[in-house]
């Protein structure tokens, strides 16, 4: 691949002071690609052309059915490169293919509904009691945009805010994490093909801690969307105070998963299973804190950990495989300092803790799935995200304690309940403060749907109508057709 992948006001470039960087496989550490890495003067360059075509109107001017159409193109086009972008993907991951085929369909539904969206009347009329008065409130783009995104679900995570920044006439700057930049570097070749005007959509790429601190502060961008972890996102909000940005933040989570002794106990193991290990827990709604009746514990536990036994680990081709490695060396210890800590704390461990050690997997960075139990909320390995393949496992008695658990996290994004008492179930789903629960299911969302967390867990909502809300500007337009004297004051003349 060229250097080149740097798209500032309408054209491909290298860095300015030449700065490259490569891209290695976290399944083998091959090396996949090579990027640039944006300099300091090209971060900058980015943001006027992004501030220079959202003053200009170029966009703005758009209806939103015009914008609408040009996001439906872009879903077409994604769809005709789906298996390309998909491969980059998995290239820059690891995860399997076939799963980075899923995300890519994903991606291309979130252009579909916010293409949908877009093309419904925006804006209402308001009955303010007078009758020559007429007033109108109207949706307009919020401005420049900083767009930032995670590892995990790259061009998911970066679609979720692209799309609806494209529909509302944002202009943007797109910032995907370093370690998987090749999808985003496909998306803003297709967005640009489609025919969005220049300067409107622009691309960095480099580590947040070089090229992010001009995205996040630069009072020319009004707006950041942030995707990523809980300290980043502590960094972004101290940054975007200085122009009093607006800000949408999605930070990850700690998960609960309860269930019930009278749940359908097979198929809740089967999902507890797959919410806490898809995806080696690289997962912002993973289910990774398992909440058990008492009476179902030691059934729940024995059948857990055989399955997560078996799960097979493999790279991007591998047919057999389950689930892959995790995304770099530094989160595989990362991963293994919070294991050991789990273990110190208390905590049983019953299966996994360690890396695979087969001869395969030796280059790559495996972690097996891994289960705690005898967990209790006090403890390090339940209050903190892994991001990696590791369940704790505790117990609750009552109704009352489940939820008392299920709460006692300073995360809110997702939660589950397996119950067969539907009463009961709906009860600990209105009392879970979490953004998403699902009921006898856990895991799946769709695009029509909002996003997000409670507390740390983050601000605002992706996806759903609210998450074309967070990049529109709302104005109430006041016409008098039948101007008078206020009167309010005395006209002494
Ligand atoms: O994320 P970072 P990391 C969680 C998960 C994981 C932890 C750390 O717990 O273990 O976060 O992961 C950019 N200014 N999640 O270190 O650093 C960075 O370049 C501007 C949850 O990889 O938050 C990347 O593009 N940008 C999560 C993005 O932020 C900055 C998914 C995310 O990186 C920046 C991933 C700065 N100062 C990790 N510093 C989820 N919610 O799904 C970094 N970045």
């Amino acid at each position: 691949m060229s250097t080149a992948t740097l798209f500032i006001d309408g054209a491909w470039r290298s860095a300015s002071d030449g700065g490259a960087h490569d891209i290695h496989s976290p399944h083998d550490q091959s090396v996949v690609a090579t990027v640039s890495q944006a300099s300091q003067d090209d971060v900058l360059d980015a943001i006027s052309a992004a501030r220079v075509s959202f003053d200009s109107g170029v966009f703005t001017s758009w209806s939103f059915k015009e914008r609408s159409a040009l996001v439906s193109k872009i879903a077409d086009l994604l769809e005709r490169d789906a298996d390309l972008i998909a491969r980059k993907e998995s290239d820059d991951t690891g995860k399997r293919f076939i799963e980075a085929q899923y995300d890519i369909a994903d991606v291309i539904s979130t252009f579909r509904h916010f293409a949908a969206l877009g093309a419904k009347e925006h804006g209402r009329s308001v009955d303010v009691g007078i009758a020559h008065v007429t007033s109108r409130i109207v949706h307009e783009p919020l401005g420049v945009a900083s767009l930032i995104g995670p590892w995990n679900y790259p061009l998911l995570q970066i679609a979720w805010k692209v799309a609806p920044a494209l529909v509302a006439g944002c202009s943007f700057i797109v910032k995907p994490s370093e370690l998987t930049p090749q999808s985003a570097i496909a998306l803003i070749k297709i967005i640009d093909e489609a025919g969005t005007p220049k300067g409107v959509a622009n691309l960095i790429l480099g580590p947040g801690s070089v090229v992010g601190a001009s995205l996040i502060s630069d009072p020319r961008v009004d707006l950041v969307s942030f995707t990523g972890g809980l300290a980043t996102g502590q960094t972004i909000m101290k940054a975007a105070a200085t122009n009093i940005k607006k800000l949408a933040l999605e930070l990850g989570g700690k998960n609960p998963h309860i269930i019930f002794a009278d749940a359908d106990i097979d198929t809740a193991i089967d999902n507890a299973v797959t919410a806490a290990f898809l995806h080696s827990g690289q997962v912002c709604s993973a289910g990774t804190r398992l909440i058990v009746e008492r009476s179902i514990h030691d059934r729940v536990v024995k059948e857990i950990v055989r399955r997560a036994g078996d799960i097979s680990l493999g790279g991007p081709d591998d047919e057999l495989a389950e689930t892959g490695p995790l995304i770099s060396k530094a989160h595989l210890m990362n991963v293994s300092t919070y294991v050991e800590r789990g273990i110190a704390e208390g905590a049983t461990l019953l299966v996994g803790g360690h890396r695979s050690d087969k001869p395969e997997h030796a280059n790559g960075w495996y972690y097996l799935p891994t289960v705690f139990d005898n967990c209790n909320t006090t403890m390090f390995c339940v209050q903190e995200e892994s991001f990696g393949p590791v369940m704790t496992i505790e117990i609750f008695d009552t109704e009352a304690q489940a939820i008392a658990i299920g709460n006692d996290t300073i995360f809110g994004l997702s939660g589950g309940v397996w119950s067969g008492d539907n009463e009961k179930a709906a009860r600990v789903a209105n009392a879970l403060r979490h953004g998403t629960i699902w009921i006898n299911d856990f895991g799946p969302y769709r695009p029509a749907a909002e996003w997000g967390g409670y507390k740390q867990s983050g601000i605002g909502r992706e996806l759903g109508e609210h998450g074309l809300g967070e990049y529109l500007e709302i104005k109430h337009i006041w016409t008098n057709n039948a101007p008078s004297r206020s009167g309010w004051f005395r006209d002494n003349k």
